[in-house]
């Protein structure tokens, strides 16, 4: 549980306790003899949420001159009681609070389901993003979905991935406040009209056949120390009607909520892909639902403070994350055209100087396209409006004696290459202000590959903001003992200014510090042992080295060549069972989306090699293998701290930045990993004496792709890759099934599109060095203070300061 800020005051406890006990008997309905941990969950909750709303009404609430929106399919919150308590500086109470009443803190933590409306990487650096902007005073908007299941739940059945709903909302969600006087109606499909509104003056209409609400869902953020309170609203898709009570009294009880369903639909699920096409048509419904009803929501709040919809980009700064809500550039246009009577220039001079777009991926298979054919039925008006932007900005490019057919065809909107599809890329490209990549190497190659040339046209439309991660969440409540040394050697300062940190690099020589330091890890490490024994089933000794690969499952990532390095060290291993190896356990944990074969045949290959090595008497303690099953965020706060090494392990040039490889390295785990997204800044930061660095860079990468037979030249010159190789072919993991694993050792020999052969050798080096290096405990946790010593600057803090300044031009108060 998080972090002492302030310690409990007496009148605070009795107040805070009577608090709960009122929630508990007034909303929940429930005696404390009666209460279930869950209960209690949401009776402190509702009694935070007063503080918070409390917090809020205490703010100033003059109307900022700025606000921010942040525009994000995903939101991955996890668990709310603890950033709650800690910014609101109530940890202490709220445990003395619920100890009065018999309840135990830890265990009221526990019973909070994980918000988990977000994917991976790109969902939770939205949650920072939120909790940053509330901490450092950004008055700002979060807009997203209110799904009713977030990311599924995974389980595994024999080794195998399987995937059923998340119920987050089964007993309702005490944070929240339901706004249904912010309700927006959201069109789909129909037909565009044209009227002559005066002389030449021609005005299109849209009349959509099919209409759904969109309802408010406001989840306060509150930041650091109460200062600010923004929120993040969500929305819930309903039906116009909620059932068609002439078919249900004819006795169509079901068809008779079948327009309610389909509308509900919408927010039903998280689309559980974050890299591959959603070539789905409820994938876009989702996207236009949620941009419109947010692009709705901040006219009309601009034009009751503001009056005139012109001065928009004075006052207003939209960030779309990803693509996911690129259709906002055809929407706000459609907006201000038709709702507000502006003429085209006008209106896409508002547009282009108000919306901004964050990359996250440059993998092909992740570029956003939606067939035309699919928007002209969906969104008829959008398609219009892509058209005659492309037109524009095509002539413009005539006019600039750019009329090649090469050129043209690279920077249009539409990909004529295979069927007609809107490159949402493009569309989020050419309708911002600012486009951001979000570590040096990705901004770089997205300046060099996918944007090459629009980036031609506007050199200074793509700027970099390396991504962060809010310390609150990821060192102050996941790592209360390692943050209280922290104090403890530096002074409370280092909570609210994270620079403070560097002062432990001196601490690296102190005995006692390094003793202490060792000591909250090791006390991490027998919590993990727990939950692997009661998770996973299986026994490991908190002195091995706990190596650890965590994050979605996608054959970029590599997840695959640390499996092989496992059945290579197995091999070695039993070649020389006398020999002295650093006994290791390896972590894995990651959801693959559930259409990913491949993705999941590596899930069954780590489960099957686990079970081998696990069983073989052989090999005992100095090789463990486990995958934890249902990886999540709270999963998360409880693995990182007791992680001694980070495994960030991608193709270079593919993983955009990463941003476990921070939360790691903060929590004093060292690297191992490839010259990579945010891998080169961590390495720039905290010294290349204290990460562990192989493989090929995105250069090399690109070099090497283009050699013929690479793979197998590679496992040729490899005797020990090609052993690990073979032992896994022969069915030696699967003897009920042998030629279980061929999809993946075949694809290896003979296409390899991640390099995992080019790169063996030179893991396998790194992790014999790390080998090496843990039998020096001296030398091992110096280099583990130095890592959380020099992390500061990866706090999200920094990069919320930093769009403020370059992207959103928006004070920080
Ligand atoms: O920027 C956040 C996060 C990066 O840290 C990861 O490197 C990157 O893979 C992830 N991107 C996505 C892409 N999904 N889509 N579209 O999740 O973003």
């Amino acid at each position: 549980s998080a972090t002492p800020v302030l310690p409990a005051s007496g009148d605070a406890v009795i107040d805070l306790r009577e608090a709960i006990r009122a929630k508990l008997a007034f909303v929940i309905g429930k005696s404390p003899e009666t209460a279930r941990e869950r209960d209690w969950f949401a009776a402190t909750a509702l009694a935070l949420r007063d503080r918070i709303v409390a917090a809020c009404a205490a703010a100033d609430r003059s109307v900022p001159n700025k606000r921010v929106y942040y525009l994000s399919l995903e939101f991955l919150i996890g668990r709310l009681l603890s950033d709650a308590m800690n910014n609101l500086g109530l940890v202490e109470t709220t445990r003395a609070a619920l100890k009065d009443l018999g309840v135990d803190l830890g265990a009221v933590e526990a019973a909070e389901p994980d918000a988990a409306l977000g994917n991976g990487g790109l969902g939770r650096l939205a949650a920072c993003f939120m909790e940053s902007m509330a901490s450092i005073g950004i008055p700002a908007y979060g807009y997203g979905i209110r799904y009713d299941h977030g990311l599924f739940r995974q389980s595994f059945e024999n080794g195998w991935q399987r995937e059923a709903p998340e119920t987050w909302l089964a007993e309702g969600n005490p944070w929240e406040f339901v706004r249904p006087e912010a309700t927006y109606t959201i069109g789909f499909g129909g037909h565009v009209t044209m009227s002559m509104v005066s002389e030449g003056v021609i005005r299109r209409s849209w009349h959509p056949t099919e209409t759904v609400k969109a309802v408010a869902h406001d989840v306060p953020v509150v930041g650091w120390k109460g200062r600010t309170v923004n929120t993040l609203r969500l929305w819930k898709a309903e039906a116009e009607q909620p059932v068609d009570l002439a078919q249900f009294n004819g006795g169509d009880h079901v068809g008779a909520v079948a327009n309610r369903m389909r509308a509900e639909a919408i927010s039903r699920v998280l689309y559980p892909s974050d890299s591959s096409t959603a070539g789905q048509e409820l994938r876009l419904r989702q996207e236009y639902f949620f941009t419109s009803a947010s692009l709705q929501d901040l006219v009309r709040r601009h034009v009751a403070e503001r009056g005139d919809v012109r001065t928009l980009p004075d006052h207003a700064a939209i960030q779309l994350n990803d693509t996911h809500p690129a259709i906002a550039v055809p929407e706000l246009m459609r907006i201000l055209l038709e709702d507000h009577g502006l003429i085209w220039e006008d209106a896409w001079h508002v547009t282009t100087n108000t919306l901004n777009y964050t990359n996250h991926t440059l993998l092909p298979e992740a570029l956003e396209t939606w067939p035309v054919e699919l928007m002209e039925r969906l969104l008829p008006r959008h398609m219009q409006i892509i058209y005659l932007i492309n037109w524009m900005h095509l002539e413009e490019q005539a006019k600039n004696g750019k009329s090649d057919a090469a050129h043209l065809a690279a920077v249009s909107l539409i990909d004529e290459s295979h069927g007609r599809r809107v490159r949402m890329g493009h569309l989020a490209f050419h309708g911002s202000r600012r486009v951001n990549g979000v570590s040096a190497l990705h901004t770089e190659l997205m300046r060099k590959t996918v944007f090459a040339d629009l980036h031609a046209l506007d050199p200074d439309k793509i700027v970099n903001k390396t991504n962060g991660i809010t310390f609150r969440r990821w060192f102050h409540n996941a790592n209360p003992g390692l943050t209280r040394l922290a104090v403890d050697a530096v002074g409370a300062g280092v909570l609210d200014n994270p620079e403070l940190l560097k002062g432990l690099d001196a601490f690296a020589q102190d005995a006692s510090f390094v003793e202490r330091y060792a000591a909250v890890r090791r006390g991490r490490k027998e919590a993990l042992a727990r939950i692997i024994e009661d998770r996973a089933g299986v026994s490991v000794d908190p002195s091995a080295l706990f190596d650890v690969q965590i994050k979605r499952i996608h054959e970029y990532k590599r997840q695959l060549l640390n499996v092989i390095e496992t059945v290579a060290l197995y091999q070695a291993i039993k070649a020389e069972p006398h020999k002295d190896w650093t006994s290791r356990v390896k972590i894995f944990g990651g959801k693959a989306a559930p259409s990913y074969t491949q993705a999941k045949l590596i899930i069954k290959l780590a489960c099957d090699v686990a079970r081998a090595v696990n069983d073989d008497p052989e090999v005992a303690d100095r090789l463990k293998v486990v995958f934890m099953p249902n990886y999540s965020v709270s999963l998360a706060e409880a693995i990182i701290p007791a992680a001694d090494l980070s495994e960030q392990i991608s193709t270079a040039g593919m993983e955009a930045s990463g941003t476990g490889n921070m939360k790691f390295a903060l929590n004093g785990a060292l690297t191992v990993g490839t010259l990579d997204g945010a891998n080169i800044e961590i390495r720039d930061h905290v010294g290349a004496e204290n990460i562990f660095i192989f493989g090929l860079d995105a250069a090399g990468v690109q070099a090497r792709s283009a050699e013929p037979h690479y793979a197998r030249d590679a496992i040729w010159n490899s005797p020990r890759l090609a052993a690990a190789l073979d032992m896994i072919a022969s069915g030696r993991f699967s003897p009920e099934e042998p030629n279980r694993f061929r999809p993946l050792t075949d694809d290896l020999r003979h296409r390899d599109q991640y390099l995992l052969t080019v790169d063996f050798d030179d893991y396998w080096r790194a992790q014999r060095e790390i080998d090496a290096a843990w039998k020096d405990p001296a030398a091992w946790w110096r280099r583990a203070i130095h890592n959380t010593a020099r992390m500061a600057w990866f706090s999200s803090d920094r990069s919320m300061r930093e769009y403020a300044e370059e992207i959103w031009r928006v004070r920080v108060a």
